[in-house]
């Protein structure tokens, strides 16, 4: 059975897979997902479900449910059973865990999400955030090595616009400085995704923070929400248009690094106004540093503070992506614009609070 897969793999690579609508292929393919129950994790298996993929995905063991974002994807949801996805208990840091899955599933694709995302908490746990995200990568590339199928794998990492840092040119492409490089000789690539978010962002990342706080205070659940720094700027796009980016660079004959983003940059601060817009209220900003507040028009309700403790010990200012690339190689472009994003964030969110207000 091993060799029939292994076979088979092999069959995969030497196949069409030239462009971007590999849909003949499709039904004999099987996608592994690190990070399944994460964000982009769910989108994307609802994505690669839907063209036929047999889906596997990794999940850690933990004391709540962590698979609320995917439980509508089970034949039978309640049951937790059924379906072409597939969970298998298995953690980053743990080696054997993933020689094992990768071994029992023999993935044709392998699209690696798992990581501890969170900026300002890599700050606090940053070398368990190394583990996970960079040692954790290391240890999925060679597991594929151990289990001999580095020649029959397409693998995506999910890479980051972090990696700039410090503005140095604007928009950032492929060409902009750092150059990832890899010794592992397999199709493998770095999807160096800009900012996406969707309803189902964490609730601790500044978007989502702010259309919950939105939605709380349309619903008289919540008076004002704090924040760190309004100012610094982000090129945010929709979370479901960007996993079709991912799978795009895995149909390709050649492995390439893309830039994925919208090339609009907006500040934390007009993501604020254009939430507050969306009920129909207007923010205007008084103050300034640490006292500077947001104010809804006509009322004088303060509904935005500033608080220090969400400040980061460094900030990247300025993120904005020049996703020409991926629009040349895979004809890529994002479909959502910034207020259809945050209009689809409240709308959710109005929803979830006018259900469950103590969410
Ligand atoms: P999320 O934080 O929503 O999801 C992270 C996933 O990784 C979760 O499924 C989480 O599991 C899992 N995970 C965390 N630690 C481990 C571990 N030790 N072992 C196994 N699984 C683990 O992230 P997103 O979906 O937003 O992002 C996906 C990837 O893309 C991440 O690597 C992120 O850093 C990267 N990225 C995201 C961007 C964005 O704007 N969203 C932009 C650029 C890159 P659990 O549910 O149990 O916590
Ligand atoms: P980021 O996302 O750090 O860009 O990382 P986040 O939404 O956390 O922050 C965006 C910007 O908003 C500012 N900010 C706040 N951020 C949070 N979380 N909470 C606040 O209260 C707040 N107030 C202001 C931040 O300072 C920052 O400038 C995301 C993650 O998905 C990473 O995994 C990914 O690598 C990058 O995007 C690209």
């Amino acid at each position: 059975q091993a060799r029939l897969a292994n076979n088979h793999n092999k069959k995969q690579l030497n196949g069409k897979t030239g462009d971007s609508d590999a849909a003949g292929d499709a039904r004999s393919k099987v996608a592994l997902i690190t990070g399944i129950t994460g964000q982009d994790g769910s989108y994307l298996a609802e994505f690669l479900l839907k063209k036929d993929y047999e889906v596997h995905g990794i999940i850690r063991r933990a004391s709540t449910f962590n698979t609320t974002r995917i439980e509508h994807l089970y034949a039978d949801p309640k049951a937790h059973k059924g379906g072409r996805m597939k969970l298998h208990y298995g953690d980053m840091t743990d080696s054997s865990s993933l020689v094992k899955i990768i071994n029992m599933v023999k993935p044709t694709e392998i699209y690696n999400l798992a990581a501890q995302s969170h900026v300002k908490v890599s700050f606090d746990l940053s070398e368990y955030t190394a583990e996970v995200d960079a040692v954790g990568t290391l240890r999925i590339l060679d597991a594929v090595r151990t289990c001999g199928m580095e020649r029959s794998v397409k693998f995506y990492q999910a890479s980051t616009s972090e990696l700039y840092g410090k503005v140095v040119e604007t928009p950032q492409n492929e060409q902009t400085p750092f150059y990832p490089r890899s010794p592992y000789d397999m199709f493998a690539c770095n999807g160096i995704l800009f900012n996406h978010e969707s309803p189902r962002r964490g609730e601790n990342f500044v978007t989502r923070k702010i259309t919950r706080s939105v939605a709380k205070i349309l619903l008289n659940q919540m008076e004002y929400f704090e924040l760190g720094n309004l100012d610094s700027k982000r090129d945010w796009g929709h979370a479901k248009d960007y996993v079709e980016a991912m799978w795009m660079m895995l149909q390709r004959d050649e492995p390439a690094d893309y830039v994925i983003a919208t090339g609009e940059t907006h500040s934390v601060r007009e993501f604020v106004e254009a939430a507050f817009k969306h009920i129909g209220r207007e923010i205007v900003w008084s103050g300034k540093g640490i006292e500077e507040v947001g104010v809804e028009r006509n009322t004088d309700i303060v509904r935005v503070r500033i608080n220090p403790k969400y400040f980061r010990p460094t900030e990247v200012d300025l993120l904005q992506g020049d996703a020409s690339k991926a629009k040349r190689e895979l004809n890529w472009t994002p479909k959502v614009s910034f207020l259809e994003l945050v209009s689809d964030m409240m709308n959710a969110d109005i929803e979830l609070m006018k259900k469950n207000p103590i969410a």
